[in-house]
């Protein structure tokens, strides 16, 4: 039996919030790891973020590694919160354990002990051969939060969750998710970066600076190098300003919007994306190029007001599928000039998306990059686990959540050798700028600047010579269980409840050009609808009609 002794406080019957109210959690009640972590309303958390810290700290110790915790609900409202777990590869969590810190956190008080002794009796072998190698001084939980007015409280929680069996605990303050994973990363692979905010930074601003000597603008670029960013009222703020006080202005200008209002309010990556409109406290004039974060900053979304637009406040987006594609044509370019110097290793690449990738992209990969776009199901877990079958893997969902990996086979021959080819230079200090431990709005921006500065684009140019959206809608719908829905094929049919995809399939087949599908949030308790159409009309039309489908059932 375990020696686990547990604060009353951060028990299921004496969890208390971060105002020091009791609120219980009853036995039967169950929750699970969704799309990216634990996700519920804050006033539960806290018993959950005491055990969570509690697994990551035994993982910790299986591994002799560092292992991160993010006390975040990113894009969800305020009054929610959430905890992520980081693996020590800086990725997230592995599945395995995904499940066990399911078993630990829907135990009753009453079976905690022994469903952690279970837990341990599984760790001790592995952990007794590092200990007998003296080699157990490398584990640690590092920990990061956001902005909520709830994380301090769930930072004490996850403090004392993995104090229970001595780890390191290692608080980091208020951070965005991608610099959580960096430091975890940094931490137990010391070549990548020093493991502190500073370490971040450094690395950050230096391959952006060399990368940007290394790119020549074209005559007659339209490129500008200025940027207004909304903050999603979130980390964005503080922690992208810290970043570029050490980039001077005339490489890249920066102004900051929605820095201390309400988290995620009329504003942030998620609802520009959803609402395909501006954000509060832009007004479309004078703003040629902006981009949104979101309330943990690991999306990043570029947006203009939208030209002849009926609807006041429209935005045109430039998504995480036009990010994607505006990186695979530089990253291609740059593979092109490698492989023309018939070099005795070809690297190759490969891009994911998900089922929300607009058609329009998907078509583009396809025909003009010549690329064989794989689809996975929403989650960036999955996009990074297929991306990484490449040497150099770009993922992306839709609504800006992604990045490029690259492989020790790509590190082997160019990142670990001084390069004289530039193309091999720039795609060293691409990888550099890029945060490949998972997507970051920060370094995604920064590697979307020296793109369009590579390509002397404006935004004009940037929507023109890609591909214009196919017209597509997305809807939340408020359902009373999202369990009630399951789905197959990377999530684009509904196989429950029963004869709802049939229903579906019949209406989408009235619309010209049409897709659709509907699957469950995991990260709300609400059900998802996208639907693309011939026309905008059409979109938001069949859109609206399956959502009134969906709530029949
Ligand atoms: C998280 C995940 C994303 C996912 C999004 C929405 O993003 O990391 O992969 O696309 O949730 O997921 P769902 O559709 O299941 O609600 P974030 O930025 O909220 O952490």
């Amino acid at each position: 039996m375990s020696f686990l002794v547990v604060p009353s406080e951060f028990t299921r019957a004496g969890n208390t919030t971060h105002t020091g109210e009791k609120f219980p959690i009853p036995d039967d009640e169950k929750f699970s790891y969704g799309t990216a972590g634990f996700r519920f309303d804050a006033k539960k958390l806290p018993f959950l973020v005491f055990r969570c810290a509690y697994v990551a700290s035994l993982r910790a110790r299986q591994l002799n590694s560092a292992i991160g915790v993010m006390i975040t609900a990113s894009h969800n409202p305020e009054e929610d919160n959430g905890v992520k777990l980081v693996d020590p590869s800086g990725d997230m969590l592995n599945g395995q354990w995904e499940k066990y810190a399911t078993e630990i956190v829907n135990a009753s008080d009453a079976e905690l002990p022994s469903a952690v002794a279970a837990l341990e009796k599984q760790m001790s072998q592995i952990e007794k051969s590092f200990i007998a190698r003296g080699l157990v001084q490398n584990a640690r939980v590092v920990c990061g939060m956001d902005t909520r007015v709830t994380g301090p409280h769930l930072m004490s929680a996850a403090s004392q969750g993995s104090a229970l069996f001595s780890v390191r605990f290692e608080n980091i303050g208020v951070v965005s998710t991608p610099i959580l994973h960096y430091i975890v990363k940094s931490h137990n692979f010391p070549q990548f970066a020093n493991p502190t905010l500073h370490g971040y930074y450094t690395a950050i601003k230096e391959a952006f600076m060399e990368l940007y000597m290394e790119t020549e603008e074209p005559e007659g670029s339209r490129y500008q190098p200025k940027v207004i960013v909304d903050c999603a009222n979130g980390v964005g703020a503080p922690r992208f300003r810290d970043l570029m006080k050490e980039i001077p202005s005339d490489y890249l200008e920066v102004e900051f919007r929605n820095e201390n209002g309400r988290l995620n309010h009329q504003c942030g990556a998620d609802f520009v994306k959803i609402k395909q409109e501006l954000p509060e406290n832009f007004d479309g004039i004078q703003e040629p190029k902006s981009a949104s974060f979101d309330g943990d900053a690991d999306r990043l979304i570029y947006f203009r007001s939208k030209k002849g637009a009926e609807k006041p406040r429209a935005a045109e987006l430039f998504d995480g599928d036009k990010i994607a594609c505006l990186y695979a044509m530089y990253i291609q370019e740059q593979l092109k000039a490698y492989h023309e110097t018939k070099p005795t290793y070809n690297i190759d690449m490969g891009i994911v998306q998900t089922a929300y990738a607009n058609g329009a992209s998907t078509r583009f990969i396809r025909d003009t990059l010549k690329m064989k776009p794989i689809i996975v199901k929403t989650g960036v877990k999955y996009l990074h686990e297929e991306a990484s079958e490449f040497d150099i893997g770009i993922y992306f969902e839709a609504n800006g959540h992604g990045t490029v990996v690259f492989s020790s086979h790509f590190d082997s021959i160019i990142r670990r050798h001084p390069q004289t080819l530039v193309p091999l230079r720039r795609l060293a200090l691409f990888s550099r700028v890029i945060n490949e431990t998972v997507g970051d709005a920060f370094a995604d921006l920064l590697a979307v600047e020296i793109c369009l500065r590579h390509y002397g684009w404006s935004m004009d140019d940037w929507a023109e010579k890609l591909y214009r959206d196919v017209p597509s809608h997305q809807v939340k719908v408020d359902v009373a269980k999202r369990e009630d829905f399951e789905t197959t094929n990377a999530e684009q049919t509904l196989v429950k409840p029963i004869g709802l995809q049939e229903e579906i399939d019949k209406t989408v087949a009235k619309y010209k050009e049409s897709r659709a599908f509907v699957r469950p949030s995991g990260t709300e308790n609400i059900v998802r609808v996208y639907a693309e159409a011939d026309t905008l009309e059409n979109a938001i039309e069949l859109g609206e009609t399956l959502k009134k489908i969906v709530l029949k059932y």
